[in-house]
């Protein structure tokens, strides 16, 4: 290029061709003769004549040059476009997956097919293998993409064979794919199909798409077992190295559970303990089925659930699969299970239910029903009566069901469907006879109810009582209370009010002191609008109105501080009595921001010494009111024995060696001196007053009682104590320290909260051996100060059900009323303190309130 000089002005640099050169050819011909060139001669310079890789530089045949390098770029950019489409979108191919089975009628089953390894198997499994590819052969959408295709097992029924088949398919051509899947019984469309030359017949062929959380190919499958029941015995078998060692990580076991023909299958887990399913991705799901498929899953656990739990599960043929998939964290023992085969008639169900009274409950309550069951009792009472049934335990929930829809497991009575999980219910009839139908899909199960039908006179169906619309009968001093006692309201219709109640718009009577308390007690909140401040204004909990810019402008505008407590994320504020103080002294206006697992304080203090209010077991919580708690539902409850007088008062495990109890517990009487350390013995991981020896419990001596040291013996005022065990406790399942609230926490009114206890089950009446719960309200203050007047201080709150009926009593004191706040972890609200007798209407219960000493309880045990 050396040579090359810059043209001039309308000069051409012209090519000269080497002798015997051709002329460059665009496409549109150029004469290389200068003449052809005229008026342009002059001032032409010349690039050397041997440089043939010089081009011209000027004239017409330049354009021509350039648009055809244009349109070569063009051609090239759209080929490479093209390309990229083609392969990278176009033919870019997904994985899909699936499994399902089908029916071979003409064929018998023989021992030998349970095993993969024998000949007659592997016969079978080749020609069931290539059925099915003729068969995706006939649709274009399916067989172009087919991979592989796997038997996995085959069972009775005839023969049905359990499949999966792998597909590789252009990403545009998936939905087809699934959709001709979806219908692959279309695909054999006689419904009856003889395979040529393979002399097999295929019928009943369904295909489901597998879970892609199972189809990782990454993981461990080397532990799979198959397993026969034998008759009359229960086989045991559990996860890899239980109880000693951990589970394999990354795996994906496979038990193959097998009967007889004719036989069902009972399997039961009787410890189960993996990873927590908000932690961790490992699961054990049962499948009713051989094939791993979500239409057939009978239930899906994780976490770990306690030994008295119902954990059986029957099946509706003679074979349940059972699967562990483990992620690569999280060391857990896993589960053991027995499962044993019963006659398949067993599990009929329903029939022809006469007399007065009697029972009927699902199949194998309280263990889970089958699933693909139908039961219809006919129940029918003596001629002049009428008949009604009441539903003690109700457990139909299937997950992804609305409770409104009742889609899949249901129980109809008079075209009405009832499903989910239900307190008790009544349903009656208004003649002799009632249809109870109950009907169960072929996935996911539950345990299903348990009733009562009784017979009753339709004059007088409820003796001396208030019939309800539903038939359930209630007190007559229950009527127009202001109280919903009957599901349906129809207590509380048509009333005329008292002096002492108002009316709701919605025309229902209630007591003049609900007006403005901050609960919605009309339900159409008309007891609450005349209250309301004017618009522009933030209404504080003490009920006064600040115009609504004060709220969160960092100053203590309501005079509780209400209107700077919760002003969303934490954001640090100047130090008052309701904002929350971090180490570093620095303040977040966010309430109750403890152990709530987000950092709030620049310091993180606020999640400092979280390690509590965590329990191990599952629990499904179903119903309110006072009943028997599960092993380890409540890990910091404790009971406190006296010398020769065995459980006196409960307390709360805070930490390994401090408990929290009622200072009231502690007095010192005339011929006990309860004060005395040496005279008591705490016993954590405790469930049955009775099993004190169990390996789980844990007790200890005490070695120093500390009383708040402002008790006061006749209000009860600070009755609150701590309690240094003799030695540290060891944390377990079963034992597991209570998260203690800051001074700042907010519990507000109507909160849910849970109060435990072996006390009294009622006033005057003997305690509970076994731990005893109850599901409970906050009630805010002004409330309690009128239902409990001049007995309440500041140090006080009132918690109950004002229904009454629930509540805590003697026996109870010292126990925790507990909180679940943020994360589901469990705070230590209240200690159970006193009452006006137990469980009466109007008369919560009274709690020492553990905020307001959280400071005491620091200073006094360093917690
Ligand atoms: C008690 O005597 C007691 N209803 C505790 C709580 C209540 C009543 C009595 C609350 O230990």
């Amino acid at each position: 290029m050396k040579d090359y000089r810059p043209p001039k002005e309308k000069k051409m640099n012209i090519y000269h061709p080497p002798p015997g050169a051709k002329a460059y050819d665009s496409g549109l011909k150029y004469s290389s003769k200068t003449e052809d060139m005229n008026g342009f001669e002059e001032g032409v310079e010349f690039l050397p004549t041997m440089n043939a890789k010089k081009l011209e530089k000027r004239g017409p045949k330049r354009w021509v040059l350039v648009a055809a390098i244009v349109l070569i770029c063009l051609f090239l950019s759209l080929l490479t476009g093209f390309l990229v489409w083609h392969f990278k979108y176009r033919n870019s191919h997904v994985e899909k997956h699936y499994n399902g089975h089908l029916r071979l009628p003409t064929l018998r089953f023989m021992d030998a097919y349970e095993n993969s390894n024998t000949t007659e198997f592997v016969g079978l499994a080749n020609k069931v293998k290539q059925a099915l590819i003729n068969i995706y052969n006939k649709n274009p959408d399916v067989g172009p993409f087919h991979k592989r295709t796997g038997i996995s097992a085959f069972s009775e029924g005839s023969v049905i064979a359990y499949y999966w088949s792998q597909f590789s398919v252009p990403k545009y051509k998936a939905d087809a794919l699934d959709e001709a899947m979806a219908n692959i019984k279309a695909l054999n469309q006689t419904g009856l199909l003889k395979e040529r030359n393979l002399d097999i017949r295929v019928e009943s062929l369904v295909a489901f798409p597998s879970d892609p959380d199972i189809m990782k190919t990454s993981w461990d499958n080397s532990c799979r077992y198959a397993l026969h029941a034998k008759e009359g015995v229960i086989t045991s078998f559990s996860t890899p190295g239980f109880p000693n060692s951990p589970y394999p990580s990354n795996a994906r076991c496979l038990w193959v559970l097998r009967g007889d023909a004719d036989s069902v299958l009972s399997l039961t887990f009787t410890t189960f303990d993996v990873e927590q399913c908000h932690t961790g991705d490992d699961f054990v799901k049962v499948y009713d089925s051989l094939s791993p498929v979500e239409p057939h899953a009978l239930v899906k656990l994780c976490g770990s659930f306690n030994p008295s739990y119902n954990l059986t599960f029957v099946s509706s043929q003679n074979i349940l699969l059972v699967m562990l998939i483990t992620d690569a964290k999280g060391r857990y023992p896993g589960f053991k299970a027995e499962f044993f085969q019963m006659p398949k008639q067993m599990t009929s169900c329903g029939g022809v239910l006469m007399g007065t009274s009697g029972n009927f409950s699902t199949p194998y309550y309280p263990g889970h029903y089958p699933a693909g069951v139908d039961c219809v009792w006919n129940i029918m009472v003596p001629q002049n009566k009428n008949v009604k049934v009441r539903f003690r335990e109700f457990f139909l929930l299937e997950p992804g069901v609305p409770l409104d829809s009742c889609t899949k497991d249901y129980v109809e009575i008079n075209k009405e469907k009832y499903c989910g999980l239900r307190q008790s219910f009544v349903v009656s009839s208004k003649t002799n006879q009632i249809t109870v139908r109950f009907h169960s899909d072929l996935s996911f199960v539950d345990t299903g109810f348990w009733a009562e039908f009784l017979s009753y006179d339709s004059s007088d169906p409820c003796p001396g009582k208030f019939t309800c619309q539903t038939g359930r009968c209630i007190d007559k001093a229950r009527r127009c209370d202001g109280w919903l006692d009957c599901t349906d309201a129809s207590d509380e219709k048509n009333c005329n009010c008292t002096e002492k109640q108002f009316r709701c718009r919605n025309g229902w009577c209630k007591p003049k002191y609900w007006l403005c308390d901050g609960v919605n007690d009309c339900g159409d909140n008309s007891d609450e609008q005349q209250c309301q401040c004017p618009t522009g204004n933030f209404k504080c909990s003490n009920g006064k109105c600040i115009p609504e810019a004060q709220k969160c402008n960092g100053k203590d505008d309501c005079g509780d501080g209400s209107d700077e407590g919760d002003c969303g994320s934490a954001v640090t504020v100047a130090c008052q009595e309701y904002t929350y103080k971090c180490r570093n002294q620095q303040c977040v206006n966010k309430r109750n921001p403890e152990c709530d697992d987000e950092q709030d304080c620049s310091d993180n203090s606020d999640e400092d010494n979280c390690n509590c209010g965590k329990r191990a077991y599952n629990k499904k919580s179903r119903i309110v009111g006072g009943q028997d708690s599960d092993v380890g539902e409540w890990p910091w409850q404790v009971s406190l024995h006296a010398k020769g007088e065995g459980h006196i008062c409960g307390a709360s495990l805070i930490s390994d060696k401090w408990l929290v109890s009622a200072a009231h517990c502690f007095r010192q009487e005339q011929f006990v001196r309860y004060s005395d350390p040496t005279l008591w013995t705490a016993y954590m991981g405790l469930h049955d007053q009775r099993d004190r020896t169990n390996a789980k419990v844990q007790s200890r001596s005490i070695k120093k009682i500390i009383q708040n040291p402002y008790f006061n013996e006749y209000t009860f005022d600070y009755d609150i104590a701590v309690l240094e065990l003799s030695s540290p406790v060891t944390f377990t399942a079963e034992i597991e320290p209570v998260c203690l609230p800051d001074v700042t926490h907010e519990f507000p009114a109507g909160k849910a909260m849970w109060v435990t206890g072996w006390g009294a089950t009622q006033e005057d009446g003997i305690g509970a051996m076994i731990l005893q719960k109850a599901e409970i309200r906050m009630i805010n203050q002004t409330m309690c100060n009128t239902l409990l007047p001049n007995q309440l201080t500041r140090q006080m709150i009132c918690v109950g059900i004002l229904t009454g009926g629930v509540d805590a009593c003697q026996g109870d004191s010292g126990g925790p009323l507990i909180s679940i706040e943020a994360n589901n972890r469990f705070f230590l609200a209240g200690v159970v303190s006193f009452g006006d007798g137990c469980a009466r209407r109007n008369k919560p219960g009274v709690y020492t309130k553990v905020s307001k000493l959280r400071n005491w309880i620091k200073q006094t045990t360093g917690v």
